[in-house]
């Protein structure tokens, strides 16, 4: 295992109107590594002055060079926006790696790809989507025509998670900017990297100034509380904690802002006796442990059929066990750190409830042995639980970290029931050969996503979001456009 290298401190400073500015206030905040606590950079943050400054430079790029461009011309920067984002590949990587501490291998093979995908997906889609018409009778037999057109909704404040900071980002930009509207990010205070390096990437593809603006902080009394209370904002797209949604809500109610949520889960995968047993083990790997469980379809409940139960157990905490933690840039590391110090005691109390309530510890349960300076870093041990019953809390809230609790079930019916027994509906996974249980099972289960015999499996013109409270709209092709554009309908009488 080897230590991660020492880097120079960095500035994040606001990316406001093309330019990077400190904040009028002077104020700044650390920034430390996830994989072993080093300082690596101060962060602007961000009050209602950089806000204020940030809206108006959104608002007046609405209505200059961004605002006169057609569809076609737009699209064509997007796709520079991807180009430039996979030429300076290895800084993206960098810079996330150093945000999140996850392997340097995820951030090459999915998340950064990803990041640049994004632009290219929506430039197409906003090109190809057309909108409807309607031949509509009139008394005098002349009838009329009505048509649709899509016009930008305008400001667009986007408000991020640290989990996967550029994905989830630019899965909300890159349809804002596609759709003609101009953006204020206001990125995680864990990971201003990403959203950073992407103004110098608009900058250089000549997005014009003040359609891409990030500016930091936290969020409560600061940076993302002083964007969604502002009055020149259009409409908000969030994805983080169920509760943070609310208050969102709340910030903009007398202003009937419209809003999509992509927000928290407690997802359960259904494991039937019948499965392919060692793709429904490699998959459950994924679901449970990938970014060291910090991703919002991720599994922490499993429900596994009785026969196979035992089993199914024994192998996943033999992989749990096969995980190896370690520095980011090493290719052997198959495990991360958790975001913050501050995350890990959230995680911890939650290993420490699971034995209060009488939990077996199949494996883990606590802090792994690093070594050298990886030992300040915020790690914890893949765990799994058996034995709890369904009113347990590791059972019933999401923890967002590397942990499930495994309970074994006898009916489909029972199955179905524990699944939906959650106030959270985001995403559910099935395992089993029998095609017409999978149709029946996925119909029953009450959230936006059902992989069957996969996960994480995304085709990015599909519906993604929550049902009840892991979200509120959909995003995702023509539902993004939905959302991101005002929809006004012309009648012509002929
Ligand atoms: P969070 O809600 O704590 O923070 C998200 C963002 O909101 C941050 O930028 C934060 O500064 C800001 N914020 C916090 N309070 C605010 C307020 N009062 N007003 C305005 N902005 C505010 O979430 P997190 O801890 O960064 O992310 C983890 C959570 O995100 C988990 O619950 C996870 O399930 C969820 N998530 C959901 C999806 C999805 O697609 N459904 C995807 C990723 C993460
Ligand atoms: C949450 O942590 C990951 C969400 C992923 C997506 O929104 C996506 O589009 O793949």
């Amino acid at each position: 295992m080897t230590n991660t290298p020492q880097a120079p401190l960095r500035e994040f400073k606001h990316f406001i109107n093309g330019e990077f500015l400190a904040s009028r206030s002077q104020k700044t905040f650390e920034k430390r590594r996830p994989s072993d606590n080093a300082l690596i950079g101060t962060i602007h943050e961000g009050m209602s002055d950089e806000i204020d400054a940030a809206v108006q430079a959104a608002r007046a790029a609405l209505e200059g060079p961004w605002g006169r461009m057609t569809i076609e011309e737009r699209s064509t920067l997007l796709y520079k926006v991807a180009d430039e984002i996979t030429r300076r590949f290895d800084e993206f990587v960098a810079a996330e790696m150093a945000d999140t501490g996850q392997p340097k291998t995820m951030m090459e093979h999915a998340f950064i790809p990803r990041g640049a995908a994004n632009f290219k997906i929506f430039a197409d889609v906003v090109k190809n989507v057309a909108t409807e018409s309607f031949q509509t009778p009139t008394p005098d037999g002349a009838g009329a025509l009505n048509y649709a057109i899509r016009s930008p909704k305008g400001v667009i404040g986007v408000i991020c998670p640290w989990n996967s900071p550029l994905l989830l980002m630019t899965w909300k930009v890159a349809p804002a900017l596609a759709c003609g509207n101009t953006v204020i990010v206001k990125p995680s205070e864990e990971t201003p990297g990403t959203a950073t390096l992407l103004g110098e990437v608009m900058n250089a593809v000549g997005i014009p100034k003040g359609v891409y603006n990030v500016v930091h902080g936290f969020g409560p009394n600061s940076a993302g509380e002083f964007l969604t209370k502002h009055d020149d904002v259009d409409a908000i797209t969030f994805t983080g904690e169920t509760k943070t949604g609310a208050a969102i809500i709340k910030a903009g109610a007398d202003a009937i802002r419209d809003v999509s949520f992509e927000l928290g889960g407690k997802n359960a995968g259904l494991i039937f006796a019948d499965c392919d047993f060692d793709a429904a083990i490699d998959s459950a790997v994924r679901s449970v442990f990938l970014n060291c469980g910090q991703v919002c379809l991720g599994t922490e409940r499993l429900y596994v059929e009785r026969p196979i139960f035992d089993r199914f157990v024994t192998a996943l905490k033999t992989r749990a066990e096969a995980l190896k933690p370690g520095s980011p840039e090493d290719k052997g590391t198959t495990f991360g750190p958790l975001i913050s110090q501050e995350h890990r005691n959230k995680v911890l109390s939650y290993y420490q409830k699971a034995k209060a309530e009488g939990a077996t510890v199949v494996t883990g349960g606590g802090v792994p042995v690093m070594t050298d300076t990886l030992a300040q870093g915020s790690w914890v041990e893949p765990t799994i639980w058996t034995g709890l019953p369904e009113s347990a809390s590791v059972v019933r809230e999401e923890i967002f970290g590397p942990c499930c609790h495994i309970a074994p079930f006898d009916t489909e019916e029972e199955v179905i029931r524990l699944a939906n027994d959650t106030p959270y509906g985001l995403s559910t996974t099935i395992w089993t050969r029998d095609l017409s249980r999978a149709h029946r099972v996925a119909a029953k289960v009450n959230v936006g996503i059902t992989w069957v015999n996969s996960w994480f499996l995304r085709d990015l013109r599909t519906p993604f979001g929550g049902a009840k409270q892991s979200g509120l709209g959909r995003e995702g092709g023509v539902h993004s456009l939905e959302f991101y554009s005002e929809l006004r309908n012309v009648c012509i009488k002929l």
